[in-house]
């Protein structure tokens, strides 16, 4: 198909814009254009003076990029409340920044460290992990090393879906934007967005097919999985805790202070007592400012 000369197209509109008829029509359309430019100006702007900056944080320590702070647990996400855990137990000293919650991969958390964006909670560990000798999973047995990546992708490939069916679908995100502190005006206006986004991300997985009692079921089985494998042990690979207990523990402390009136909730209290005891423990070992870190920045 042949396209029209761009002479062509430039004269009709010009034309069009010259009928008094059509003139508020066009006038309407250069308003949308001028408020988005000067909305992309700011946004432009605005992450410029963030980069600046983030320049004076230290070397060596990591910035977190996250999500809002969460009222009853650090954060509401469990990425995040993952890494965090992580970096505490490694006693790499970090810092967090609320502005920019996702980053290069759209997700969060990512960080900015040295001067490099690093993105995925999971990549980040591993890259500071190497990078400052603090690889807790290296010092497991073969068997243990196996037993930590099986738990920590069905936590954050399976189990992880299943909590999102009772967030963003059956709890239509409510407990979610209750728990979180300051939330900007756009995460505010953006939630539908996001529900929606993550609708159509769980029925693309296929969780988001399954009925809401098959997605309990589900979810209780990774539950029980974990609790088997716990069993009286003070943390899942012994007496110390390692990269996976950061994994579990970020998503357990989620069912525990942030999805209250959930069945989950409820299963730590009834079904699941020894995790319960370890959510505790791992909040004593590797959190002891934990009621600061909920306070208000
Ligand atoms: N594989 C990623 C997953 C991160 C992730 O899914 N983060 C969620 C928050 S818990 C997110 O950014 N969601 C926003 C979105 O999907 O737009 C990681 O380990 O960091």
């Amino acid at each position: 198909m042949k396209l029209p000369s761009i002479d062509l197209i430039l004269t009709s509109v010009a034309d069009g814009f010259h009928r008094p008829e059509s003139r508020s029509r066009y006038e309407a359309a250069a308003a949308v254009v001028a408020a988005y430019g000067a909305f992309s100006l700011y946004r432009y702007i605005a992450k410029r003076n963030r980069r600046k900056r983030w320049r004076d944080v230290p070397k060596d320590v990591v910035l977190v990029h996250a999500f809002p702070k969460s009222r009853f647990a650090p954060n509401v996400s469990p990425f995040v409340l993952r890494l965090e855990t992580y970096l505490r137990l490694a006693k790499i000293p970090y810092q967090l920044d609320y502005e920019e919650p996702t980053g290069p991969k759209d997700k969060s958390p990512w960080v900015t460290w040295n001067g490099e964006d690093i993105a995925d909670s999971q990549i980040i560990i591993e890259r500071l992990g190497r990078h400052y000798g603090k690889d807790f999973t290296s010092r497991l047995t073969a068997e243990q090393q196996a037993a930590a990546r099986a738990i920590s992708l069905m936590v954050t490939e399976h189990l992880c879906w299943g909590l999102r069916v009772w967030r963003y679908e059956l709890d239509r995100g409510r407990a979610v934007m209750r728990s979180m502190q300051n939330v900007p005006l756009y995460m505010r206006l953006g939630m539908p967005l996001l529900r929606w986004r993550i609708m159509r991300d769980l029925r693309v997985q296929g969780i988001g097919r399954h009925s809401p009692e098959e997605v309990e079921d589900m979810v209780k089985k990774d539950l029980a999985a974990i609790s088997l494998y716990l069993g009286e042990k003070a943390f899942l690979m012994g007496d110390e805790p390692s990269e996976v207990d950061c994994t579990v523990f970020g998503f357990l402390a989620q069912l525990k202070w942030n999805y209250p009136g959930s069945p989950y909730e409820a299963m730590l209290e009834t079904d699941f007592l020894n995790l319960s005891g370890y959510i505790l423990r791992m909040k004593e070992k590797l959190w002891p400012d934990w009621d600061q870190c909920l306070a208000r920045p």
